[in-house]
């Protein structure tokens, strides 16, 4: 055994992969390398013995770019199947244990394009349309967190900048491309455990003498928010979930416009039989283990029947952006993101909640002691209502604060199910003592939102501080104080308290008020706190002084 170069790095655990397991069920340790890199292959014979992927993968309907129809179509599934196993792809990048890349995009999602063009025929050029579709939808400021599928959030000063958020500021989850569909040429499907199905088009669904109309704020929010806590602090699933390491922006509110589910479900005569589950189809094309699937998840009939899942065209009184789901979507009022289908091209009435992976392998909150090597798909609780959470959108953490007495905080809180925040505390001492927001300075309250807040929190000492937030919603449910205590492998709804550092310069202290005049007068810059001063932080004098007055250092023997 020798050193490697990073030897350091690799023993502080900054080096991610590069350790070896330690084997200790023997009577000696043993030290198992990391996996070789798996080496690169191509069957071409293969993958042209599956056919012209132009005729195989074409376009769906007219009109509908980018569409592919999977899920009715098991030929197909396997042509695509055959194509992914017959080479290999680029693993999954390794960062969760390293550095995150200071870019942005931040990370480019290789594996996806290279599928995408894989499969070829309508997918070939997605990644590029979904690419300009973000350019010209998104805000010119947006954190890029994931180049294709697109995901993206704002950045900390634009996230609560006003409490319904702009249309180009939203955040967007996106697990495949962006079909690009003509309103014209769109209908969606109703049908399985219905007594008539149907076809709607856009122009059935907003004649107002058929369908009343809906109007809503809502929240969405990824059930993924504020993960990079989590990620730091332990490493997690390492397949696709960490291509959306979130800071405290998958969070967004809008003002919603459709009709409600239920209306268009009686429209088809209602459930019959066993029906207890709405399973939405979306047109984008999801890459899981090798398959090729359109997005799908399911909810349950009580939650259309009370009138909380609505077909939506409109965001913000514009039609809803290509990025967020054109020309229709589905709406989930309190439950996760991953609910609200985008590009909805079917609804189909089942008996049970569907298998797709996306409900039934993904989105799964585990007990901490779950892991890699013993996690069972049931030990995960499928997450429909986020509990109660909140974050600080400024200052940021590991700031230097000047201040006289009070530091000014804000950001949001939220909780779903139909819960609102009705209390927001904030602590400067690491979640000893709390001071409430008065009621005044949050947002208004809404039964379906978030509610942005302000807050000049008042504090005392000077130097490194922990400030958090937590929200006590209308149920008087509250957050747990710490990241570990809600740690899970899925590295989903990290709703402990938000906790940021801030070094507090507290300019009520008399001796740090005559120290920033002090370096004001001699113009020294307000360096870094780790740059030593190039001011001294005393006069010998006053040094003199003061051991002229006090008692010399050592205690004398009587
Ligand atoms: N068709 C489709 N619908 C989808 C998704 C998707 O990838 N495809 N992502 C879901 C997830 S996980 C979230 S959090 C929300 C995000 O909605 P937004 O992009 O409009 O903010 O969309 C949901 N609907
Ligand atoms: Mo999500």
């Amino acid at each position: 055994m020798e050193n490697r170069p990073d030897e350091w790095k690799i023993e502080q655990g900054l080096t991610g992969a590069s350790l070896p397991v330690l084997d200790m069920t023997g009577p000696e340790t043993r030290a198992i390398p990391p996996a070789e890199v798996q080496k690169e292959f191509k069957d071409e014979d293969a993958i042209k013995a599956v056919g012209d992927p132009n005729e195989l993968f074409q376009m769906e309907r007219t009109g509908w770019k980018g569409f592919v129809e999977w899920e009715e179509y098991p030929e197909k599934k396997a042509a695509a199947h055959k194509i992914l196993t017959s080479q290999s792809f680029p693993g999954a990048p390794e960062y969760q244990m390293t550095e995150i890349p200071a870019t942005n995009p931040l990370l480019d999602g290789e594996r996806w394009k290279l599928w995408h063009s894989a499969i070829g025929g309508e997918l070939t050029v997605v990644p590029n349309d979904s690419w300009k579709i973000v350019l010209e939808e998104k805000h010119a400021d947006m954190l890029h967190i994931l180049q294709f599928p697109y995901n993206g959030e704002p950045p900390k000063r634009l996230v609560t900048s006003k409490p319904v958020t702009p249309n180009p500021l939203h955040f967007v989850r996106n697990h495949g491309g962006i079909p690009i569909i003509d309103k014209q040429n769109y209908s969606f499907l109703l049908d399985g455990l219905v007594s008539h199905p149907q076809s709607f088009t856009l122009d059935e669904l907003m004649d107002e003498t058929r369908f009343p109309r809906m109007k809503k704020h809502v929240t969405m929010q990824c059930s993924g928010t504020r993960r990079i806590e989590q990620i730091t602090r332990y490493p997690g699933k390492g397949d696709e979930l960490p291509q959306a390491p979130w800071a405290e922006g998958a969070i967004g509110t809008a003002e919603y416009e459709g009709v409600s589910l239920k209306k268009i479900i009686k429209a088809c005569g209602g459930l019959i039989d066993d029906g207890k589950h709405l399973e939405f189809f979306g047109a984008d094309t999801y890459f899981k283990d090798n398959e090729c699937m359109n997005y799908r998840v399911s909810v349950p009939w009580s939650k259309v029947k009370a009138n909380e899942v609505m077909l939506a065209w409109n965001m913000n009184g514009e039609p809803l952006p290509k990025i967020h789901g054109y020309p229709l979507r589905v709406v989930v009022f309190g439950y996760i993101g991953a609910r609200s289908v985008k590009w909805l091209y079917r609804i189909k009435a089942i008996n049970a909640p569907t298998r797709a992976p996306v409900q039934s392998k993904e989105y799964l909150y585990f007990p901490q002691q779950v892991g890699k090597y013993n996690m069972r798909l049931t030990d995960g609780i499928q997450i429909q209502e986020m509990p109660v959470s909140s974050a600080i959108m400024s200052p940021w953490t590991k700031q230097v604060v000047i201040h006289e007495g009070s530091i000014r905080c804000k950001g949001w809180a939220y909780s779903g199910g139909g819960r609102w925040p009705e209390r927001v505390e904030l602590s400067a001492d690491g979640g000893f003592s709390w001071y409430t927001v008065p009621p005044e300075n949050l947002s208004k309250k809404r039964k379906w939102t978030w509610r942005t807040w302000e807050f000049d929190l008042p504090c005392d000492v000077e130097g490194w501080i922990d400030v958090l937030v937590r929200c006590w919603d209308n149920a008087l449910n509250t957050q747990p104080p710490d990241v570990r205590t809600a740690w899970n492998w899925g590295l989903h709804v990290t709703s402990s308290c938000h906790t940021i550092n801030l070094y507090s310069v507290n300019k009520k202290h008399p001796a740090t008020r005559a120290r920033l005049e002090d370096m004001e007068r001699n113009q020294v810059p307000l360096a870094p706190i780790t740059v030593p001063l190039s001011i001294p932080s005393q006069s010998w004098d006053d040094y003199e002084k003061f051991w002229r007055k006090h008692d010399p250092r050592d205690a004398d023997e009587d």
